[in-house]
């Protein structure tokens, strides 16, 4: 095959008036006039002069726009690198340098800003606005609506996603065709997608959730989906009796189930509802089955894997478990200590191995390597176990990692902020229980000696650098941090004091 992305996610559908995205507005759009769009953009993209393998970023709100701008990197062989539409410009500059991005494509209320990041880390930019206006469609409109598909191969790049890590900067997570193909294929599948689903589509298309799990899985399967630009509950309420599946984080599911309006004639017409990218109270799932009388399907992934393990279509959907590995991913679990296997029923780290485990860290071989093994295996830093019936249980994370609402913050990234503050001597971020996002964050700080940190002024350094959802809710200032011998924080002692304070 010429390019197997391209030709079995989007180029199967060529010539298809089949309906690919309902918009709220009630505009359908078919899968041929998104090839179009598709196709007029990816000539953008070559008048532009890239070229195969280059990069292009986009911080762009979710429009069929888009989405399409994903179906022109791939049929123009360009690397995708999508980006959350929070992030401040300090987090831009560095995935656009690191990356060595040649199109950064943003919302025209970012461009005066980045205009200046772009020249100098010699990058074109252009825009593209929510409603698909911009100078990207001004120039794509003109152009031809078929495009001579650039030949890649299944081993080639194709997104670039940037993942925090637990001590310095984020780190790209090279996906290549396969890693993403393979996936999508298995979950279709296991999943038992087809062309007559409808798929509620109210994530975020910057992560793998909204944008591989979900619209890969849409594409392969050939259905449509309802393209929602948010999760907005009065919205997905209106839209889910037309929807035959639904994919979420715990807290579309928790929002939903705090509606009086969600009740089992509402979901009537769906066969699926997934939950993924943060742990599933056991409690809400048996809520949402009294409710509804449908079983919440967890399944378990990250960033560099896209999807490890789900729970059964068929079989017992185990609340409190991630079900069981996916075909062709090898799980096991191993001693943190010296990475040797442990047998079933202990707890340990879980490494995963299969066509799904991404090729490395973008330019950072020292990370790739303390994380991915040469045998194949992902270090995946979540520690959990295998049940006597094969069911996988997570039950905590070996890296410092708050999950909230779905996203991924890692406190060492706002600890690198507080501790530059003046009067703050150190500090410690923690994941605190919260009622509506799982987790939110909490800043600890300790005082300079003699010193009083302008709580009101940290805040607002803070707003500067880093992106809104990893804001901490509260600063509390305490006389020092708790040790243990070795001298290393016990957050566990800081995540026990404060975990009611948002539990709600
Ligand atoms: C929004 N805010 C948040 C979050 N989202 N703060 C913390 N955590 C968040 N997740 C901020 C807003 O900017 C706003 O700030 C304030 O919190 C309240 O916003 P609200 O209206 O409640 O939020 P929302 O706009 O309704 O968004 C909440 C959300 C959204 C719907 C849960 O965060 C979301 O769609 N999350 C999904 C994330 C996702 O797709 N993750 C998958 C990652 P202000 O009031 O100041 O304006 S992929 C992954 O993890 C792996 C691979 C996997 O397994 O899937
Ligand atoms: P990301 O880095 O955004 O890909 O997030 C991946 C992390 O999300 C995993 O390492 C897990 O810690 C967490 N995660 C994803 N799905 C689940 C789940 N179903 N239950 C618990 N944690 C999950």
């Amino acid at each position: 095959m010429a390019n197997p992305l391209y030709d079995r996610l989007f180029g199967a559908h060529a010539g298809q008036g089949t309906p690919f995205l309902y918009l709220p507005d009630g505009t359908v759009i078919s899968h041929r006039e998104f090839l179009a769009l598709a196709a007029q953009i990816a000539h953008v993209t070559a008048a532009i002069g890239l070229k195969p393998g280059d990069r292009v970023a986009a911080q762009v709100q979710k429009s069929p726009q888009a989405l399409a701008l994903y179906a022109a990197c791939a049929q123009a062989g360009l690397v995708f690198l999508p980006l959350n539409t929070a992030y401040t410009v300090d987090e831009l500059t560095y995935f656009i340098e690191n990356s060595g991005a040649s199109l950064v494509v943003c919302d025209g209320s970012s461009q005066t800003t980045l205009a200046p990041v772009a020249e100098k880390l010699g990058a074109r930019l252009e825009t593209l606005n929510a409603d698909g206006s911009g100078t990207l469609m001004d120039q794509a409109r003109g152009m031809p609506t078929e495009f001579n598909t650039a030949e890649r191969e299944s081993g080639d790049l194709a997104a670039l996603l940037y993942t925090s890590g637990t001590t310095g900067r984020s780190k790209g997570a090279m996906l290549t065709q396969d890693n993403l193909l393979s996936n999508a294929e298995t979950l279709v599948s296991e999943w038992r997608f087809t062309k007559a689903d409808v798929l509620l589509h109210a994530l975020p298309i910057f992560h793998t959730h909204g944008l591989f799990v979900a619209t890969n899985v849409a594409l392969m399967a050939g259905c449509s989906m309802i393209l929602l630009p948010k999760f907005d509950l009065d919205t997905v309420i209106d839209w889910l009796p037309k929807a035959t599946a639904m994919m979420g984080v715990p807290t579309f599911y928790t929002r939903l189930l705090g509606d009086t309006r969600f009740t089992r004639d509402l979901t009537a017409h769906m066969r699926l509802f997934v939950s993924g990218s943060a742990p599933l109270l056991a409690e809400t799932h048996v809520q949402f089955e009294t409710r509804t009388g449908h079983r919440i399907l967890e399944r378990y992934g990250m960033t560099e894997t896209n999807m490890n393990t789900s729970n059964p279509y068929d079989g017992e959907r185990r609340a409190g478990t991630v079900g069981f590995p996916l075909p062709g991913v090898e799980l096991k679990i191993t001693n943190p200590d010296d990475g040797s296997d442990l047998p079933r029923g202990e707890i340990g780290l879980i490494e995963v191995r299969g066509p799904n485990v991404f090729k490395g860290y973008w330019q950072m071989p020292e990370k790739t390597a303390a994380e991915l093994r040469e045998d194949g295996f992902f270090i995946t830093g979540d520690l959990g176990q295998v049940d006597a019936d094969g069911y996988v249980h997570i039950v905590g994370r070996n890296k410092d990692l708050i999950i909230s609402g779905g996203y991924n913050i890692y406190p060492k990234e706002i600890e690198l902020v507080l501790d530059e503050q003046p009067g703050v001597l150190e500090s410690a971020v923690i994941g605190v229980p919260h009622a509506d996002f799982g987790e939110t964050v909490l800043g600890v700080l300790v005082a300079a000696p003699g010193a009083a940190p302008d709580l009101d002024g940290i805040q607002h350094a803070v707003q500067g650098s880093l992106a809104r959802f990893k804001h901490p809710r509260e600063l509390i200032v305490i006389d020092e941090l708790p040790r243990n011998t070795m001298g290393k924080v016990q957050k566990n002692i800081l995540r026990d004091r404060y975990k009611d304070r948002f539990a709600g």
